[in-house]
Parts: structure tokens; C-alpha cells; sequence
């Protein structure tokens, strides 16, 4: 059957320039007649040779994500798509589509999520694509969409019923077949080869042993149920808040010790029972660890991680390089020293590891926040993370925090902490920054707070695969002893500016890596305010999340 397709005259909505990871803008905003047509509409004429090619698409379960995709299928039958492979329910975690994406050598993918924003008619919806390496499109590719959502004058769709995506099966708009596929299928294949299930299922049946995985009501419910209480046989009642809902049961989905705090302060009863802890966000990509009484660093997971890597039948064999984004801390820097192995420094943003996982160069990666993957995908992936760790608990057969605490023994300890100030006025987080990059200069070689400084700059990044180039990526502070203070604004949020200031100090004396976080941070702290002024400008006493 051919289908006619509709024309639908459009004009430009401002604002649609993607950010750290996709186009987020509140609900509200989503909602506004062609306010989604035109960016979609933007996204398939930056493509091209899609004609009769595979697209994939799903989301986080998140309010609006039904209408969403409905929408999308109809304009991917207008672009000529041949087949779209869409989650059953619309339901895709963002490691679980770049997997689809790999495994079925798709042309492409559209995951709406706004990840660990919070959801609800009031609440965040956010629309991003994916190459057919399964990761996020590039600068180049966002940029160019961004400028065509800007001439926009009309978008293409075809008249057709809303598909039923409640069952598994296969339908049709025009001349395109709608595949709706089990979401966790191939995913739950594709960990299910890289770890060492067998031994896992083991710890998860001791007695002594009592895990809990908190799904934040967002995408990952399904996929733990399956995986750790499905195939790896963990009791019934392991994964807690286990069913997506669309506003995420009114919290935000963000596994840090603020939204987690349920899980954290369970971990921290000893009458809990409980002796390991993870969580995820509200698209699956990032994970929380926690053991007991101990709130795994994400910075410090990662050095684990890639210590630990031959205890992981997929890395046994070495690993090729690590990666992590500028303000992760640098632990995992002293492991790759270690191992002999490079490690990349890329901006923030999982889009930058791309170039490096697709050449090769790298194997981990990482982000200060709580995001860490490897080349089996091309997005960060918070199960991914989790099955890694039971993998280290059970052949190491000791509890988490002695892993972290013995690793620290070994490299020292990176102190990390990120603070974030949330909701300030653009205008006057703008000046902060503005003020900030017009210090720099005079800042190398002086004393702030009494901590010589030995460098200041914007970080700037040549991706050393296809030399793109990306500027004003931070601003950074170095002292003379490794420690360090980056500022950035949030490229992800939806209201006002968030200012994230991350601050790390290197302790090598293992009498002091005990000393609580933020008491050891606490000179970097007082720096970052003198420097940056932020007190005085944004008027807020402290930071709103300590993350
Ligand atoms: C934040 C994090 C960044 C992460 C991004 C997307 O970006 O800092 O490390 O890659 O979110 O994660 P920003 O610009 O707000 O600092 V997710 O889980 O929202 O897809
Ligand atoms: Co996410």
C-alpha cells in the first residue's frame, strides 16, 4: 500500500539547539502544536539514505513518551524508512537502544528521554538520535540540526492509525513495518556474554549475601527484573520500585545520595540486612554503588572497574585504553599508568567517547556523573555497571567498601566531590562564567585562599580520531599539588542555569583517607567561591545538590 504523503506547512521554534545529550525542554514546551514535527522533521533531513533503512525507536516510559513516538512513526513512514524496530510499550533504556541499534545494524535511532530530569506534565521530556554505531550523534550532526530546525518551513507525514505497541509483533504504516520488540531481549543477550553469570547467580543465592536495585520507577524496572531476578535468580523483592511510571512516582529518577536517599540510609542500617546497593536513573544509562555505609564515588567506580578488569571474562583479555570526561576525577588516570595503557580526556557528555570506542582506542569509560560504559554499547550503561561490580564482589568475595578502600590503599585517594547551584537566573550564571574566563590569566602562578595555583585555562578538545574540535568546556583550575576546581553550566537541565563546580584533592597518606569528603575539599571549596565569585553573584549561601 502507498500511502500519501501529508506536507504540513511549519515555521521555526527557537530554542531547539540539543545540549549535553539531546533536545530537553519541559513537557509544557514539547506540547506546542509542531513543536516536536519540526524537530524531528529537522533530525531526518540532516540524514540521508535512510530510504528503506532501519530506524529504532523507544524511551524511558516518561509522560508524553506514547504521543511522542506515535507521532515519530507516522513522519518515519513520510521519510521513507523501511522498518522500525520500537520497544514494546515504547519502553527502550538508552544502553538497551544503542545495543538494538548494534545488533540489528539499524541505520539509526530516536530515544526520548530527559534521563534523570524529572517527568510528568509538569515535569521534562527530551528527544535525541543516535548514529548507527549506537551512539549520540556528534557536534557536526547536532549542529546541523539545530541550524535546520531554524529555516524549517514544513514537515511530512502520512495519515494513519495509532499503532498498538502493547504486544510484540509486527505491523504496518505504508509501505514500513513497525517491528515492536521485547525491549530487554537482545540487551539482557548482550550482558549475559560479557559477564560471568554463573558466578554471579552464586553470590546472589548466599544467605550472607542480600542485594537491593532500586529502579527509581524509570526504565530499568523491567530490565533488573529479568536480568538480576530472572536470570541470575536473585530473590524475588531485590529490585525495589520496579515498574515505570510516567512521572517516576514524583521523585527525580537521579541515583545520587539526594534522590537515593532511601536506598542510601537502607545501606546504612545495619538492621537492613542489606550489603550492596545499586540504582539507576530514569533512562538506564547511569548507576549508583553503594555498599554498606559507603556511597561508591562514581570517579572511583571507574578506577575500580578498570583495576579490576580481569576478573571480567569480556576484559580479561586487556583493556585497549580508558577514557573519562574532563571532570571526572583522576583516578582511573592512575590505573591506565598502571596497566601501561592511554588514557583520553574528553569533554562532558558521552557523545566524545564515540570516536575512541569506535577506533579502538579505548574500552571503559567514564563520567564523574555516575555514568560508566565500555565498547560493548555506545552510551554509558547503568546495569552494564552493576553486573560489572557483583562480577568483582563475587570472585574478590569481599564486601564493596573494602574493595574501594583497598584500591585507594594501592593508587591513593582522589577526594571528589561535584556541587551543584541550581536554578540560577542564565543571566547572571553567564556573568559568573564570563567573569571567571576574563580572570584566568592572572590567576597561574598566584595564591588563592592560600593554595598556590599553577595553572588556569578553558578546556578545549581535538578529538584525536576525526580532529573535530570543541571549545569552552570548562573552566579549570590546577594547584600546585594535583588538586584541582572545574566550573561548568549544565547543558541538560530545562529552567534557568546550573552552575556545577567539581572539586578534587589527591591524598596519597592512607592515615587520611578517611577524612570525611567534604572536610578534606573544604579549602577547594572556599577557593572556588573566592575565584568564582559565586556567593556574590548567584546569592546563594551553598550548593542545592552535594553529589
Ligand atoms: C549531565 C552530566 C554529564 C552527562 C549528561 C547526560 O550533563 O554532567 O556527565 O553526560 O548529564 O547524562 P550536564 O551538561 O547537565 O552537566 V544523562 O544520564 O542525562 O543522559
Ligand atoms: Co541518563
Amino acid at each position: 500500500m502507498n500511502m500519501k504523503v501529508i506536507n504540513v506547512p511549519s515555521t521555526p521554534y527557537s530554542g531547539q539547539k540539543p545540549g549535553t545529550s539531546g533536545l530537553r525542554k519541559k513537557v509544557t514546551v514539547f506540547r506546542q502544536a509542531r513543536y516536536l514535527e519540526n524537530f524531528v522533521q529537522a533530525i531526518f533531513d540532516t540524514l540521508s539514505g535512510q530510504q528503506g533503512q532501519t530506524l529504532v525507536l523507544g524511551g524511558d516510559g516518561r509522560y508524553y513518551n506514547d504521543v511522542a513516538i506515535q507521532t515519530i512513526l507516522r513522519m518515519a513512514a513520510a521519510a521513507g524508512f523501511g522498518r522500525v524496530l520500537v520497544g514494546r510499550d515504547g519502553i527502550l533504556s538508552t544502553p538497551a537502544a544503542s545495543a538494538v541499534i548494534r545488533k540489528w545494524q539499524a541505520f539509526g535511532g530516536i530515544i526520548l528521554s530527559a534521563s534523570h530530569n524529572e517527568g510528568g506534565p509538569n515535569g521534562d521530556f527530551g528527544i535525541k538520535y543516535n548514529l548507527g554505531n549506537g551512539g549520540p550523534a556528534n557536534e557536526a550532526f547536532t549542529d546541523a540540526v539545530y541550524r535546520r530546525t531554524q529555516e524549517i518551513s514544513v514537515y511530512h507525514t502520512v495519515e494513519s492509525p495509532d499503532i498498538d505497541l502493547a504486544h510484540i509483533g509486527e505491523a504496518a504504516i505504508g509501505e514500513m513495518t513497525v517491528s515492536i520488540i521485547d525491549p530487554v531481549a537482545d540487551y539482557a543477550e548482550l550482558l549475559e556474554s560479557l559477564f560471568d553469570f554463573e558466578r554471579i547467580a552464586g553470590l546472589l543465592a548466599r544467605p550472607d549475601f542480600r542485594m537491593r536495585f532500586d529502579a527509581m520507577h524509570a526504565v530499568t524496572g523491567p530490565y533488573a527484573h529479568a536480568i538480576l531476578e530472572g536470570r541470575l535468580g536473585a530473590p524475588a523483592g531485590t529490585v525495589v520500585n520496579g515498574t515505570p511510571l510516567p512521572d517516576f512516582g514524583g521523585g527525580h529518577p537521579d541515583p545520587n545520595p539526594v534522590w537515593a536517599a532511601e536506598l542510601v540510609n537502607a545501606l546504612a542500617d545495619s538492621g537492613s540486612g542489606l550489603s550492596f546497593g545499586a540504582a539507576s536513573d530514569g533512562d538506564g544509562d547511569r548507576n549508583m554503588i553503594v555498599g554498606r555505609n559507603f556511597v561508591v564515588s562514581p570517579s572511583d567506580s571507574l578506577a575500580v572497574l578498570a583495576a579490576n578488569h580481569a576478573l571480567v571474562p569480556a576484559y580479561a583479555g586487556g583493556l585497549a585504553g580508558v577514557a573519562r570526561s574532563m571532570p571526572t576525577s583522576c583516578a582511573v588516570d592512575r590505573v591506565a599508568k598502571e596497566l601501561g595503557i592511554a588514557c583520553y580526556e574528553t569533554p562532558t557528555g558521552w557523545k566524545y567517547f564515540g570516536s575512541l570506542l569506535d577506533a579502538g582506542m579505548a574500552t571503559l569509560c567514564g563520567e564523574e556523573s555516575a555514568g560508566t560504559g565500555s565498547n560493548h554499547v555506545r552510551e554509558k550503561d547503568g546495569l552494564w555497571a552493576v553486573l560489572y561490580w557483583l562480577n568483582i564482589l563475587a570472585v574478590r568475595d569481599m564486601p564493596a567498601d573494602v574493595i574501594v578502600r583497598e584500591h585507594w590503599q594501592r593508587f591513593g585517594r582522589n577526594v571528589y566531590s561535584r556541587h551543584d547551584y541550581e536554578g540560577i537566573e542564565t543571566a547572571r550564571a553567564d556573568r559568573l562564567m564570563d567573569e571567571l574566563r576574563a580572570r584566568l590569566p592572572e590567576l597561574p602562578g598566584s595564591r588563592r585562599n592560600g593554595l598556590p595555583i599553577a595553572a588556569a585555562d578553558d578546556f578545549s578538545y581535538t578529538d584525536p580520531v576525526d580532529g573535530s574540535r570543541s571549545e569552552r568546556q570548562g573552566v579549570r583550575i590546577l594547584l600546585e599539588d594535583g588538586s584541582r576546581v572545574v566550573f561548568r553550566l549544565s547543558g541538560t537541565g530545562t529552567e534557568g542555569a546550573t552552575l556545577r563546580v567539581y572539586l578534587e584533592r589527591y591524598v596519597a597518606d592512607p592515615s587520611l583517607h578517611e577524612v570525611p569528603t567534604q572536610e578534606a575539599l573544604a579549602p577547594l571549596v572556599a577557593l572556588a567561591d573566592l575565584v568564582a565569585q559565586i556567593t556574590s553573584i548567584t546569592g546563594r549561601n551553598g550548593p542545592d545538590v552535594i553529589s
